[in-house]
């Protein structure tokens, strides 16, 4: 029993003057990887009634674009790593004291669903909190509103979400996407929300994808500013006979 607790210290010890750790990260320096090409990321589909803010592996790497109407589809390149940490703010578009819009005549409802190219899609197995939800009750003659303060680092890998629920799935019929919506690929995500979904306002979502859902190994670019990479991986240059304007590239 001891020779094998003194096997494990010296692993233990080895592991960092080998430059490698035991969880597939790429070597902490002196390693050979690629360069990544565009062929190394996945594009992501993101919908929401009506805005949002996406940061995945404690970065942001979308804002909608659109605050409220027409409802839109962001769609963007991502360069995935796994684990890979979503976190998503979710606004259904309310007057802040109301939680109402359009004058105060209308309540309005949420929805957000989201599919990446590797198979991540949103369900009911995505973490989920309101911060922000009215009128309370639905009384729309004397509209109130009920605040949560959103935790600071609420988008964070190491954000303890623990204590949270799930979300809820909603039907397409439910949420009533429009164009275009039906133009992008969320094939297999569902739409989610928190428990109400006319009356919370502002949602956060968080979700660990563990491994790539489609199976398919990827190079972990993270460490990539710390190396000296060999040269870019397939699909990098440019096809024959395409130029920039303004002539060959000096
Ligand atoms: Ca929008
Ligand atoms: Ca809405």
């Amino acid at each position: 029993m001891k020779l094998v607790v003194r096997r494990i210290a010296l692993v233990a010890t080895l592991i960092p003057l080998l430059g490698c750790d035991v969880f597939g990260q790429p070597p902490a320096g002196g390693a050979k990887i690629r360069k990544p090409s565009i062929a190394d990321t996945v594009r992501a589909n993101v919908y929401a009634d009506n805005s949002f803010v996406l940061y995945i592996n404690g970065e942001l790497v979308a804002v909608d674009s659109i605050k409220f109407i027409p409802h839109n589809v962001v769609s963007v390149d991502i360069l995935p790593a796994y684990p890979m940490t979503i976190a998503v703010m979710a606004l259904d578009n309310a007057d802040l004291k109301t939680g109402m819009e359009y004058a105060n005549t209308n309540i309005g409802d949420g929805g957000f669903i989201l599919k990446f190219g590797d198979g991540t899609v949103t369900n009911a197995s995505w973490k989920a909190k309101k911060f922000s939800w009215g009128p309370i009750d639905g009384d729309a003659k004397n509209p109130r509103v009920e605040n949560i303060p959103i935790p600071e680092n609420w988008y964070a890998v190491d954000f303890d979400d623990s204590s949270w629920g799930y979300a809820k799935e909603y039907t397409e019929a439910e949420v009533d996407p429009k164009q275009p919506y039906f133009d992008a690929d969320f094939q297999g995500a569902k739409f989610i929300w928190t428990d109400d979904v006319r009356l919370d306002n502002a949602v956060i979502f968080r979700h660990v994808v563990a491994a790539p859902p489609d199976g398919k190994q990827r190079p972990d670019f993270r460490n990539l500013t710390n190396l000296v990479p060999d040269g870019p991986g397939p699909g990098g240059k440019r096809p024959p006979g395409k130029r920039p304007p303004g002539g060959p590239k000096k």
